[in-house]
């Protein structure tokens, strides 16, 4: 498919934020949007996964921006979806700015999006340089700073190639780090991968930020000769991490408190999975009371050994919603849908006022991955 994306008169501008599950990728796309929309400029945002029904999608149309969803496979293999999302956002909205985000075990971007976004669609965008986010906590056993769990080697594999393409890493969440830790990261980081550039944020305290949105808004993507990637050690690697989505109904004979809630079924989950020894990427959540107020909570867990984050709360008590989960951890697909299964009958004890339905479940492990297109050149 070939035709031009409608635009403004001037090509649009695609932006994309990589980086491993967990890094901060959604939080950051919604301050980058925000800062854009603050400027005046129209934003689309097109979200990614392997499966359907996403907590990244829900958590971005909360806040106010159109989102396009491709979900049955990662952007590379979808390309054809990406393009025709952008496509459904410019008919719609007409962006300024599209803003996409791969799914988290994603590598291989440039020469099989960013590539032949610039040779087969080079007049309709500008291609910002790929900025590949950093959770500095995992970065740092990764590379061997400090002790703690870790994923195996396979998987371990995606996470350098996705730091090793990055025309940018952004170590993200530095207000968990002391000044010393992030010297230490710093160093390790341009150590192992010294072309790519480095910035430091917070997405939450909203530190560094400035300097990555300049970036990210006036600077081009540089056309180098793409890495090399294994795609056996590549799916191989994919396919040791179990992928759960489920969409649940909640209802109440009397008013409950939601984000309670919410912490009740994610540590029960953290539980049966840390004792079935699986490596959690990223468990999220979000519980929509489909209020007026467009009110959501999300709740996160990037880690075993940390305690799961209310990053969005309810206001009020709810008598009603929807529950969404997605969970990538490195463990068998089964394990994960027991996880759920054990910790929903434990909400069950615990909130016994509340009854949960499941309307959606899949759980699976990603497919190998066959890009579309793949250009070593743009
Ligand atoms: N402390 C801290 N936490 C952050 C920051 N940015 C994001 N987080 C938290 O990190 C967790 C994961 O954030 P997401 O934005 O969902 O991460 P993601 O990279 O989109 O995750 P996937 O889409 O699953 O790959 C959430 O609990 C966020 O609130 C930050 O700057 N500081
Ligand atoms: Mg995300």
């Amino acid at each position: 498919m070939s035709d031009p994306i409608p635009k403004n008169t001037k090509p649009a501008r695609y932006i994309m934020i990589g980086g491993f599950l967990g890094a901060g990728k959604t939080t950051a796309v919604a301050q980058l949007a925000r800062h854009l929309h603050d400027q005046g400029l129209r934003v689309g945002l097109i979200t990614n996964d392997q499966g359907s029904h996403l907590v990244d999608t829900a958590m971005l149309e909360s806040r106010g921006f159109p989102v396009e969803e491709i979900s049955g496979g990662c952007f590379c293999c979808r390309f054809n979806s990406l393009v025709d999302a952008a496509h459904k956002l410019s008919t719609a909205t007409r962006p300024d700015v599209f803003i996409a985000e791969p799914v988290g075990s994603c590598t291989d971007l440039v020469a099989t999006v960013t590539y032949p976004l610039r040779r087969i669609y080079g007049a309709d965008f500008t291609i910002a340089p790929l900025s590949v986010l950093v959770d500095p906590v995992r970065a740092q056993r990764v590379l061997g700073l400090t002790e703690g769990g870790k994923f195996s080697e396979k998987v371990l594999y995606i996470y350098r190639k996705q730091l090793e393409e990055a025309d940018l890493i952004v170590i993200n969440k530095t207000d968990l780090l002391t000044g010393e830790q992030r010297a230490a990261l710093r160093q390790a980081l341009t150590k192992e991968f010294p072309s790519a550039g480095l910035l430091e944020i917070s997405a939450r305290s909203g530190e560094g930020l400035a300097e990555w949105f300049t970036q990210m808004t006036t600077t081009q993507q540089v056309n180098r000769e793409a890495m090399a990637v294994d795609y056996d050690v590549y799916a191989e690697g994919e396919a040791l991490l179990g992928w759960l989505n489920a969409t649940v109904d909640l209802k109440s004979g009397e008013a409950f408190d939601g984000n309670a809630f919410l912490k009740t079924i994610a540590s029960a989950m953290q539980h049966q999975l840390s004792a079935k020894g699986a490596e959690i990427a990223h468990l999220k959540m979000t519980l929509d009371p489909a209020s007026p107020l467009g009110d959501l909570a999300v709740i996160n867990l990037v880690r075993n050994d940390y305690v799961a984050e209310l990053s969005q709360q309810l206001q009020d008590p709810l008598d009603a919603g929807q529950l969404i989960i997605n969970i990538r951890a490195e463990t068998p697909p089964e394990t994960l849908r027991e996880a759920v299964e054990l910790a929903l009958k434990h909400c069950g004890e615990v909130h016994p006022e509340v009854t949960a339905k499941v309307e959606h479940l899949e759980f699976f492990q990603p497919g190998r991955p066959q890009p579309t297109h793949r250009f070593t050149r743009a």
